[in-house]
């Protein structure tokens, strides 16, 4: 593929979830996830518009396979359809739902904090998983001129994903940015969630041919 031209009135990178308990070690580690901070970390100076998402639930959340008293990585059915049941992850404030402290945060203006509700999740920075409740950052973004979306982060399949259909939804055009993201990758939903994305419109890109 060619090399993709950054816009620096119209281009924003968005930086997914690259939180403690997504990292080896953490409370829900992602094979490799902080293999994802030195490549984002590089990208961020390409971009005007940096926005970080991190994951920030409450105790008891309704994604914790905990509080349906369920093992971690079966699945439940909610309200909104199927839920894969997590370990408890990312409290708010505590040191799992911090980012990886590798990661640049100066470049980033905008820190998009999501699965609040405790009753839904969100893996979506824009949607929360019932895809109607908004958080807020498609206005954010179109308020400031932005038409095309790079996602990079945790997790690929999860979070990272649903991110680029919803933005493609709200009228975005996206760019997943693929060696700037680790999948959790369990029963085929890496997989699956490429062929969404490709289907969605998503452009598959690498960071190398991603310049300014
Ligand atoms: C994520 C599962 C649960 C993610 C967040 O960031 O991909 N995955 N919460
Ligand atoms: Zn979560």
């Amino acid at each position: 593929m060619p090399g993709i031209q950054i816009m620096h009135d119209t281009d924003a990178l968005l930086v997914v979830d690259v939180q403690n308990d997504f990292c080896p070690g953490g409370a829900l580690a992602v094979p490799e996830g902080d293999a994802v901070v030195p490549v984002i970390n590089k990208l961020m100076d390409r971009f005007a518009t940096v926005v970080l998402t991190q994951d920030w639930h409450p105790e008891n959340h309704a994604s914790f396979a905990s509080t349906h008293g369920a093992e971690p990585f079966s699945t439940i059915g909610m309200s909104y359809g199927t839920q894969v049941l997590w370990p408890d992850h990312c409290i708010a404030g505590d040191q799992g739902a911090a980012f990886h402290p590798s990661l640049r945060l100066r470049p980033a203006q905008m820190i998009q904090r999501k699965g609040m509700n405790p009753d839904i999740d969100s893996y979506s920075a824009f949607y929360e998983n019932d895809q109607a409740t908004t958080t807020g950052l498609a206005g954010w973004l179109k308020e400031k001129g932005i038409t095309r979306v790079f996602a990079a982060g945790l997790a690929t399949d999860f979070c990272v994903a649903w991110t680029c259909l919803d933005a493609r939804r709200c009228g975005f055009e996206a760019v997943l940015i693929e060696d700037a993201t680790r999948a959790i990758d369990q029963d085929g939903s890496l997989a699956a969630a490429m062929t969404e994305m490709e289907k969605a419109g998503v452009v598959i890109a690498r960071e190398n041919q991603i310049g300014d």
